[in-house]
Order: C-alpha cells, then sequence, then structure tokens
C-alpha cells in the first residue's frame, strides 16, 4: 500500500456498545483513569475526543477531495469566532445524540453533567463573532468548501461579574481544563514578521526594486477544529493562529547569557495571540491589535499560498481558487499582504499583481457608527508595517489618478474618496482599502446596505454601484432552534416533518397551524416548559428567582448606549413610579420579567454606568412588596452563547429598541422569533426585514425612522424638550435623580440622567413616548393568550429567510461564484 491508496482508518462503530467501549477507552488511554476514579473533567474530556473519532472520517475524506478536485474555496477571515459550546453540536453533526445517551446511562454517567462542564470558547464579542461561527456552520452543512481563519486568543472575552452592581471584569481562561477540540500543528508554524524597514536594491536583471528588512518577527502555530455539517455533510476547518516566539529570536538571546531577557523576548511574542480587544463597535487604535491582525491575515495567506494550494499552481489563477471574505475591516490588512507576497516574495510586477489581488478579497461591513470604521495612523502602521504602507500609498496614488480622470472638476471628491485620512492626524481608512480592493461590499441588512450606499460610503457607490450588494444576516437553525429548544423542534417536526432543519423555509408549512387550538396549546406549554427551563438555570447559575407564570421580556445584547438599554430602563422606572404613586393599580399591571443580559467594554464608563442603574433598580423593584412579585428584573452576570440557548427559547418579547439608522442588522432578534417571541421594535436593522415577513399585526412597531432621525438632529435636537413637556418621562428621570435606586445618594446616576437630559446622543427620550405607548399594546395583546400565541407561531413560520443557510445562499450568488462539493464517500 502506498500513503495514497492507504484508507483511512478512523471509521468507528455506530452502536452503543461500540460507543461505550471507545469512550472508556479514551477514558483509560486519553485521560490516564478508570471509570470510578475519573472526574467530570475527565468524563467530559474523554467524551469530547470520542465524539471527535466519529467525525473524523468526514474531516479526511473533506481534506482528501479538497486536496484532489481543488475546488474554488471561501477563506473567511474574521478576527471573530464566537463558536458557543461544541460537544452538542458534535453530537448532532454526528448523528450520535441516541447513542450517546443509551451509552451513557449504561455506565453511569449524567450527560447533562459533561456538557455543563464544557467552558465555552468566548472568542469573539458579540454579533460579528457569533455570525462568522453560524456562517462556518451553514458553509460545512451545505457542503461549501471552505476555511475560517482566525485568532487562537488565550483569553476570549472577559467574564463578567458584579459587585454590588457593579461589573467588574475577570480573565477568561478557558483553556484551564483542557481544551479537546483543538489540534495544534506547532511544526506547521508560519513565520510573521514587523518593523524594520524597507530599501532599495536591485535584482538580477538590474531592475531597482524596493525590499522589507523587518526588525522582529513572531511564529504563528495553526490550530484546527473541525466544523461539522448537519447530517452527514462536508467537515470543513477552522484554523487558528497562536504566537509563539521564534527559535532564532531567543536562540540568539540565550545564547549572550541574557536568560531572563530571552523569556521576556517569548513573553513579549505570545501576547499577540494573548487576549482577545474587548471592545465592540469602537475599535481602540491600539498598537497591539494591529499587531493581531497583522499576525493571523498573515498567517492565513501563506498558509494558504504554501500550504493548501499545490506546489506547481498558478498564482495568477488565484481568483479561480480562492475568495478571502474580509469580515469587517480587522483583516484588511491582508490586501496590501497579498500584494507584497507577489511583488516582493513571488517577483511579480505591480500591475499584475494588483490585477490579481483585485479578484481575490470581497468585504463585509458591519456597522454604520462612523467611530466603529477602523483608521490606523499612519506612523503607527508605518513603524510596524513599513513596506505595507508604501503598498497602500501606491495603492491610493493609482485610485485617486484614476479618480481624477472620472471627475476632472471635483477634486474635492476625489480627496473625499481618499485612503489616507489627512485629519485629525493622517491615518489609513481601513472602510476605504477594502472597497477599492474588493470585487463587492456589502451590508448586513436591506436597510444597512441602503445606508451604506446612500450615506458612509457614497461617493464609493457613486462611483461604482455594481461593486454594492445587500447579504441580510442569518443564524444556523441547528445550534439556535433545534439545540437549543428541543420542545419546540420536536413540536415542528411532528408537524412538518424534519426537512426544516436545513432548509428553514419549510416553516412556512406551520402557518395554518396557527389556527389549530391544539397546537397552540402544545406550542404553550412548551414555552412555559422552557421559562421552566432557565428559571432553574437563573437560580443555580446566578441565585436568581424568576416567575414562569409572568411575560418575559428580553432584551440581551452588547451594552451601548445606541442599543438603548436605558429606553427599556425607562419605561420599567416609569411603570414603578405610576405604581408606587397610586396612579395605577398594581392588579392592572401585566406581570413582567425584564431579562437583561449585556456586557459593557471595560473602558465604556458610561455603559457601565448603566449596568450598575440596572441592577439598581432590579435591587429596588425585586424587595418592593408594593408590587406583590408583579415586576422583576433579573440581569444574570456574563450573558453569553450558552446562556443565550436557555434564554432565548423562553422569551415572549424580544427587544430590539435600538435607534432607526444604527444597527447594522441584529441577529439576537432573529434568534428570539425563530424560537416564538413577538418582536418590539424600530425600524432598524433587520427588523425591518422580520416585520414585513411577519406582518406588521405581528410585530409591534414604534419610534422615529431612519429619515425623521436625520431630520430631527438636522433641526437641533434637544433632549430636554422631552423632559419639560412629558410629565411621565420627567417622573422617571426624577426617581432615578433623587437617589431612590441608589440609597439617596444622588451622585452616583447623575452623569447617566444628565446625559440624557443635555446629550442623548441616540434619542431615547425622543422615542421614550412611542416605546411606552408600544408597550401598552404589548400588555393588550398579551392578555389574549390565544391570539398572542397564534401570533407567536406565525413569527416561526415567517422566519426561516433569517437561517444563515439563506445568508450563505446569497453570498455564493452575489459575492463568491463557488459551489458545493460533498465529501468523498
Ligand atoms: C455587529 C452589529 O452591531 C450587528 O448589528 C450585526 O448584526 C452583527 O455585527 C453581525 O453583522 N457588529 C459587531 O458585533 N462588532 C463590530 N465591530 C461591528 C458590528
Amino acid at each position: 500500500m502506498t500513503a495514497e491508496t492507504t484508507p483511512p482508518i478512523a471509521t468507528r462503530e455506530h452502536t452503543v456498545d461500540g460507543f461505550v467501549r471507545e469512550f472508556l477507552r479514551e477514558l483509560n488511554f486519553g485521560q490516564g483513569v478508570d471509570l470510578t476514579r475519573a472526574s467530570v473533567n475527565d468524563k467530559y474530556l474523554a467524551m469530547a475526543r470520542t465524539v471527535r473519532h466519529y467525525l473524523m472520517t468526514r474531516w479526511l475524506s473533506t481534506l482528501r477531495s479538497q486536496a484532489k478536485l481543488q475546488a474554488k474555496s471561501v477563506a473567511y477571515l474574521s478576527a471573530e469566532f464566537l463558536l458557543g459550546r461544541q460537544l452538542d453540536n458534535a453530537l448532532l453533526a454526528s448523528g450520535l445524540e441516541d447513542i450517546v445517551s443509551e451509552g451513557l446511562e449504561s455506565l453511569g454517567i449524567d450527560l447533562e453533567e459533561l456538557r455543563q462542564a464544557e467552558i465555552e470558547p468566548g472568542l469573539g464579542n458579540g454579533g460579528l463573532g457569533r455570525l462568522a461561527a453560524c456562517f462556518i456552520d451553514s458553509l460545512a452543512t451545505m457542503n461549501v468548501p471552505s476555511i475560517g481563519y482566525g485568532i487562537r486568543y488565550e483569553y476570549g472575552i472577559f467574564k463578567q461579574t458584579f459587585v454590588d452592581g457593579w461589573q467588574v471584569e475577570k480573565p477568561d481562561d478557558w483553556l484551564r481544563l483542557g481544551s479537546p477540540w483543538e489540534f495544534p500543528h506547532p511544526e506547521a508554524a508560519v513565520k510573521v514578521n514587523f518593523g524594520g524597514h524597507v530599501e532599495q536594491y536591485q535584482d538580477d536583471d538590474g531592475v531597482v526594486k524596493r525590499r522589507w528588512v523587518p526588525g522582529w518577527s513572531v511564529l504563528g502555530v495553526p490550530y484546527n477544529y473541525m466544523v461539522p455539517g448537519y447530517d452527514e455533510g462536508r467537515v470543513n476547518t477552522l484554523r487558528l493562529w497562536s504566537a509563539r516566539a521564534t527559535r532564532a529570536f531567543d536562540l540568539e538571546i540565550f545564547n549572550s547569557g541574557d536568560y531572563a531577557e530571552a523569556v521576556r523576548a517569548q513573553t513579549f511574542a505570545e501576547n499577540i495571540s494573548k487576549v482577545l480587544y474587548p471592545e465592540d463597535s469602537t475599535p481602540q487604535g491600539k498598537e497591539l491589535r494591529l499587531q493581531q491582525q497583522y499576525f493571523f491575515v498573515a498567517c492565513s495567506i501563506k498558509d494558504f499560498v504554501d500550504q493548501v494550494l499545490p506546489q506547481d499552481f498558478d498564482l495568477h489563477k488565484l481568483p479561480d481558487r480562492i475568495v478571502f471574505q474580509l469580515n469587517d475591516t480587522h483583516p484588511v490588512i491582508a490586501v496590501p499582504e497579498l500584494m507584497r507576497v507577489l511583488v516582493d516574495e513571488k517577483g511579480w510586477d505591480w500591475d499584475e499583481a494588483w490585477a490579481v489581488t483585485k479578484q481575490c478579497f470581497a468585504y463585509t461591513c458591519h456597522t454604520l457608527l462612523p467611530e466603529a470604521l477602523e483608521v490606523w495612523p499612519v506612523d503607527l502602521l508605518g513603524r510596524l508595517l513599513p513596506r505595507h504602507l508604501e503598498i497602500i500609498y501606491r495603492i491610493n496614488d493609482e485610485f485617486l489618478a484614476e479618480l481624477r480622470v472620472a471627475y476632472p472638476h471635483d477634486e474635492l471628491r476625489v480627496r473625499r474618496m481618499s485612503i489616507i485620512a489627512e485629519y485629525p492626524v493622517r491615518a489609513v481608512r481601513m472602510a476605504y482599502l477594502a472597497t477599492v480592493a474588493g470585487t463587492k461590499v456589502n451590508g448586513v441588512a436591506a436597510l444597512h446596505s441602503q445606508l451604506l450606499r446612500d450615506k458612509v460610503l457614497d461617493d464609493f457607490a457613486g462611483y461604482w454601484p455594481e461593486k454594492f450588494t445587500n447579504v441580510t444576516n442569518g443564524v444556523t437553525p441547528r445550534r439556535f432552534l433545534k439545540l437549543s429548544n428541543p420542545g419546540l423542534s420536536g413540536l415542528i417536526t411532528e408537524a412538518i416533518g424534519d426537512g426544516w432543519v436545513t432548509d428553514l423555509d419549510q416553516l412556512k408549512g406551520l402557518e395554518p397551524l396557527a389556527d389549530d387550538a391544539e397546537f397552540r396549546r402544545r406550542f404553550r406549554e412548551i414555552k412555559y416548559a422552557n421559562k421552566l427551563r432557565i428559571a432553574s438555570v437563573l437560580e443555580q447559575r446566578d441565585g436568581i428567582v424568576v416567575n414562569p407564570d409572568t411575560l418575559f421580556d428580553v432584551m440581551v445584547k452588547r451594552l451601548h448606549e445606541y442599543k438603548r438599554q436605558t429606553l427599556k430602563l425607562l419605561h420599567i422606572v416609569s411603570l414603578y413610579e405610576k405604581i408606587t404613586t397610586g396612579k395605577i393599580a398594581v392588579a392592572d399591571v401585566t406581570p413582567r420579567t425584564f431579562a437583561f443580559g449585556a456586557k459593557a467594554a471595560p473602558g465604556y464608563v458610561l455603559a457601565k454606568q448603566i449596568i450598575a442603574l440596572i441592577n439598581a433598580v432590579g435591587r429596588t423593584i425585586n424587595d418592593d412588596p408594593a408590587l406583590e412579585g408583579r415586576l422583576r428584573i433579573a440581569f444574570p452576570a456574563n450573558y453569553n452563547v450558552t446562556l443565550a440557548e436557555t434564554l432565548i427559547p423562553a422569551a415572549d418579547l424580544s427587544e430590539q429598541i435600538s435607534l432607526a439608522g444604527k444597527e447594522a442588522s441584529g441577529t439576537g432578534n432573529m434568534k428570539f422569533m425563530l424560537n416564538g417571541a413577538l418582536t418590539i421594535g424600530t425600524d432598524d436593522g433587520a427588523n425591518v426585514e422580520i416585520r414585513e415577513l411577519v406582518g406588521d399585526e405581528n410585530f409591534f412597531l414604534f419610534g422615529l425612522t431612519e429619515p425623521q432621525v436625520a431630520e430631527v438632529v438636522e433641526r437641533g435636537y434637544h433632549p430636554s424638550a422631552y423632559y419639560e413637556t412629558n410629565l411621565d418621562l420627567r417622573n422617571a428621570l426624577d426617581l432615578i435623580a433623587s437617589g431612590a435606586f441608589s440609597g439617596g445618594d444622588r451622585a452616583t446616576f447623575e452623569p447617566i440622567v444628565s446625559n440624557l437630559l443635555n446629550e442623548d446622543r441616540f434619542l431615547a427620550l425622543a422615542d421614550f413616548q412611542a416605546y411606552v405607548d408600544a408597550q401598552a399594546r404589548v400588555d393588550v395583546a398579551y392578555a389574549d393568550s390565544e391570539d398572542w400565541t397564534r401570533r407567536a407561531v406565525l413569527n416561526v413560520a415567517r422566519g426561516g429567510f433569517f437561517s444563515s443557510d439563506r445568508s450563505m445562499r446569497d453570498y455564493i450568488d452575489r459575492i463568491w461564484h463557488t459551489y458545493p462539493v460533498a465529501p468523498e464517500a
């Protein structure tokens, strides 16, 4: 037998006995313990490795067929992949669920306990990172050749704790108990350079060229993760890079006898992949962050060009083999990096290299907040990546020359479109660079893409209208319905079969059942069971008691002013104020549980004050006997993917109340819809499409529209005017200002109140009355439980569009032009 003909021996016996044998073998040989002495962690690790074995045949055959067929692949470049726990998804993908529960039971092991032992890899901040994880799941399920490239942060998103209601961050040491899902390949480490300078030289033909003389370098070690598709699909790869010191680097210093300095140097190199930056939507121009960005894209491009492609591959054909999808601006430094590889390393001339490079990238923009568009000061970029800065300058020079031909009498426009900003400091606008280099630029919801064209990138859309497109976000129905809501997915499958798991449009088949009283009864029963489930989780996890016989009103997302958690809070405080002053009878209040989940960026002072205020209001109203337990705030700390998976299926009402024109898409909104919550929301992001699909009558719309917001701002917004004229609003704000929630201390929350009264950047006060009115409509609707359930069922039935499988189809049709390739049998 030769290496080529040797069949993989990774097949495993799909029987209970076979599984039990595999599991015990892992426990004994992998963990070195026997069952009687095994800890929960031993059992979890052995279990994870066993399940992994069952996926191995598919992974190896995916890799084999990829090497053979060389089909065009998508490389999804993303600084974040917020994966969530792996075990359940791997069980689902391997079709092992039943076998495993039976097998473990026969051994007296509680599967649930093993599930809980898994620490989720929190390698992302929020929506953008979770979207990347949904996308790679869909790509594998749909048999699309693809590879995810990112960073293996040693510490993921911080663990949030509350001390006296204030957020305190703790490091997320997610690797501490072992990491059974990864395959490290230190032997395949890749070298990445930084710093130094650029020099001129003559090549063998006497041509004057420029090359980079780097100052220092690190190694990138690849860690591979399986990305298993559902139901016999491909098992694609996620390759995350970890930084290590180069041997040359420390040998040199060791030889000089300075042991301490050598160790310090090592730590310095390894810092690059040490920690995920916890800023969501507002990047900080930190040098280490640029190091991270360059580190992972340089590793990835080198990996693809030198390892994934065959050795004799003609790089002129690169665009037929790959499309690098830039997930926001974080990986955009990949553009000059590919140019550098082609020009400096492969010796191509500039035009030839640019012609290929500009066919290899596409760019997804995830924001509309101007402060969220990354900009790198040229002095910083030039210090760290001097050759890349030169390349960017040349790309820009040629681009501006082209523009001057197109707009000979509009130098202002030409300057507006420059990749290099001159003010307040000279800096590289990464979004512009991505737009110039990308074959396509897409926003993440219809409204967002429109606003990108009309506002943020309007000059570019005018110049290249065909470059701009939309792909509305989606979420994976495997994790966010099938796995997270077994009750509802069982009911759905009973009604329409299980084809919906990979073809979510089939949920349409549920529509007629909205009018079926028995179906509705069962649907309600499941919602109730989901409330009991989260109630027990919250009690054990956080010591929080909630009443399942209440309307579950849920707002979970990062804490950001534009998302307007304060608007939600003002509604609660206003209700409380009216009850305690006798304006409304407590018996007339719809019993509600207000659930919050939100992390604030550690340096975002106002956001942290808002967290403290939510907790303070919670303490006050939860303990106030006057409310007779009818209103309660539940704010569990450390909201993450794992908690989302139990909280969202229990929700009745989904809060999507950002200021119109600020939330690019939202993806939580889609998860709630698919789990049978109704939305109260503004005309923003994907809410617009949710409302169109579910129908106005099944959505609680309120608030200014984006054009109205623009008009108000244009006229000059004065939040205090709303305070003066709206008594309820005034009473709510006065109550906060009075110290009612801070033990009489008026100073604690004064910054929040004064910010709202004097600045209120996101127009919370302008939308207050509309929001309160919409909540009154919610109360009325909820009182008719049959009709509420009918609407909830319609939300599920009409939510199929929001599958990330559909998003992937759109990317394939509009941007990537790749084809599915099933793994070899
Ligand atoms: C988010 C946006 O804020 C969301 O509206 C959007 O749904 C997701 O991306 C996914 O597209 N986003 C983020 O999480 N982090 C950023 N840096 C920018 C946008």
